[in-house]
Formats: structure tokens, C-alpha cells, sequence
């Protein structure tokens, strides 16, 4: 059986009180893991470069079996543009080379960038008009119940490509199970946290890596889902938020 182990943290207030969103974290493990993750949670929380927490909510939930879907990982090509306003310039143009409108990928970065703070969640945005679809507002659409099905497999295929970190290795399977998704044209995003500058744009089939994606120091990170104008926002909120997902690593071939 694998259990659901969700954790989200803020400052000031729990977030449904306005409280400011410092760290999140969702997998799915088995039961004798439950307890070392959820410690390692909460000191990430604690100790935090967003800041430290004094809200912090873990949930554990046993995930049926028979529910779980499989997905493959997302391929990793790394893009060169040596700082943040040439990256966002390319991922405006990868973007559109997947099938976003470059008005509406436009339009979605602003929206990104006017947040005052960043959100918990993302934000779902038409591919053809920019316009946002769902109503979450600041809390956004929080993607859940998702791992990789071996974790083993995983750090040493990130390795042979010479990554590490928890940033890439969450963001990854995230960026799968998105893309994944009915509906799901394209991803971008960027990390939250202040030292982290990287991020991404997500295509059906390939994860484009930015190293800048934002200035140093800066806290205001995000994310946004591009969406098939005529899409089922509802079926779709289901999937990102609900379906247990595990994402599949190719074994890397010994030599
Ligand atoms: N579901 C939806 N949105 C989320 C989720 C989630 N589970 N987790 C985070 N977000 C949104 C939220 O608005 C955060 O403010 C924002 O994304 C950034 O989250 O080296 O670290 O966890 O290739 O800070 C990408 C580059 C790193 C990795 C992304 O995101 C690499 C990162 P963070
Ligand atoms: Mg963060």
C-alpha cells in the first residue's frame, strides 16, 4: 500500500487565513517511509529560505492500488541563455514552438509576474487567449499524489545527466504528471525560492531547463498550465489535484 504524504507550510497564518505560502511538498511512499518523510518535512518547513513557518499542515492518506496511473518521465534538455531576461525571452519562444498563442504566453507571464506574492498552487491559462480558467485564486491549483515508481532508478538516471536536488527532482515529476494531462498544452515555471533561479517550460514531451529564469533573491515564483481552449477545466482540475500518479524512469543502461 502507498500513502499520500502532503505537506504544506506558511507564515503569519494558515494559508485559508491569508497566511504567507513558504513550502509545499507532496509523494506518494510506502508505510515504513511515512515517518522519516513526514520529520523531513517538517524541518524543511522549519528551515526554510522562504522563511520560517508557523503554519504547517502534513497529511497522510493510503492510496487504493487499483487507482494508480503510470506515467513516463519527461526527457531534460537543457537551454542556454546566460540570464534571466534572454531565458524568459526563449521560454516565451519555446512556448510558442509547443502550441501557445505567443499573445496568450505573453499575457500569462504578466499574470505571473503581477502576483504580489507568490501562490501555493498554479495558475490555469487559456493557450489561445492567456485568459485564466480556474477560480482558485490565490491559493491556485496545487497538483497532488505523485512520485516516481523507483526511486533508486531515478537518482542515478538524474545523475548520469549530472543533476541533483530536491528542486529538479520534484519539479520533474510534477512537470510529468502535468504533462500528462488531457488538455495540458504546456507548463512554465520558476521556483519560489529566493537562491533558486532555474525553472522551466514543460511540452508534452520534453522538459526545456533554463538556468535563470529570475534574478537572484528574488521570492516571487510560480506557475502556469496552458490549456486546449475547450478543455473539461473540471476533469482536468480532477486529475492534477486527486489521481495518484507514478512517473516511470527508464533504467540506464550499464555499460
Ligand atoms: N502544484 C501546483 N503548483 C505548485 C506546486 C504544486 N504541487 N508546487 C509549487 N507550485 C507553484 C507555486 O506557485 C510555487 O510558488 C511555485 O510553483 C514554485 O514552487 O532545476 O522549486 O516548489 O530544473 O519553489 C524548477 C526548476 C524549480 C528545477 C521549481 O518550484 C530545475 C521549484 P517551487
Ligand atoms: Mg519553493
Amino acid at each position: 500500500m502507498l500513502y499520500s504524504v502532503r505537506m504544506r507550510a506558511a507564515q503569519g497564518a494558515p494559508h485559508e487565513q491569508g497566511g504567507r505560502h513558504i513550502s509545499g511538498a507532496e509523494r506518494l511512499v510506502c508505510r515504513q517511509e511515512v515517518a522519516g518523510l513526514t520529520q523531513t518535512m517538517l524541518e524543511r518547513a522549519f528551515f526554510h529560505s522562504r522563511g520560517e513557518a508557523d503554519f504547517i499542515n502534513i497529511t497522510v492518506e493510503a492510496i487504493a492500488p487499483e487507482t494508480i496511473q503510470t506515467v513516463p518521465i519527461l526527457p531534460v534538455t537543457e537551454m542556454e541563455a546566460p540570464d534571466y531576461e534572454a531565458g524568459r525571452g526563449a521560454a516565451q519562444i519555446v512556448l510558442a514552438a509547443v502550441g501557445v498563442n505567443p499573445a496568450a504566453a505573453a499575457e500569462g507571464f504578466a499574470q505571473l509576474l503581477a502576483l504580489p506574492d507568490s501562490m501555493r498552487g498554479a495558475m490555469l491559462i487559456c493557450a489561445q487567449t492567456g485568459k485564466r480558467l480556474d477560480t482558485s485564486g490565490m491559493r491556485g491549483v496545487r497538483v497532488s499524489r505523485m512520485d516516481v515508481d523507483n526511486e533508486a532508478v531515478y537518482t542515478e538516471w538524474l545523475a548520469k545527466q549530472g543533476f541533483s536536488g530536491i528542486h529538479i527532482r520534484e519539479a520533474l515529476v510534477l512537470a510529468s504528471k502535468v504533462a500528462a494531462a488531457h488538455g495540458i498544452v504546456a507548463e512554465l515555471c520558476w521556483s519560489d525560492d529566493p537562491e533558486y533561479t532555474a525553472g522551466y517550460v514543460a511540452s508534452s514531451c520534453t522538459y526545456f531547463r533554463f538556468a535563470h529564469l529570475k534574478p537572484q533573491g528574488c521570492t516571487q515564483g510560480g506557475r502556469l498550465f496552458f490549456v486546449r481552449p475547450g478543455s473539461d477545466i473540471e476533469a482536468l482540475q480532477e486529475y492534477l489535484t486527486r489521481q495518484p500518479v507514478l512517473v516511470v524512469v527508464p533504467e540506464v543502461v550499464k555499460q
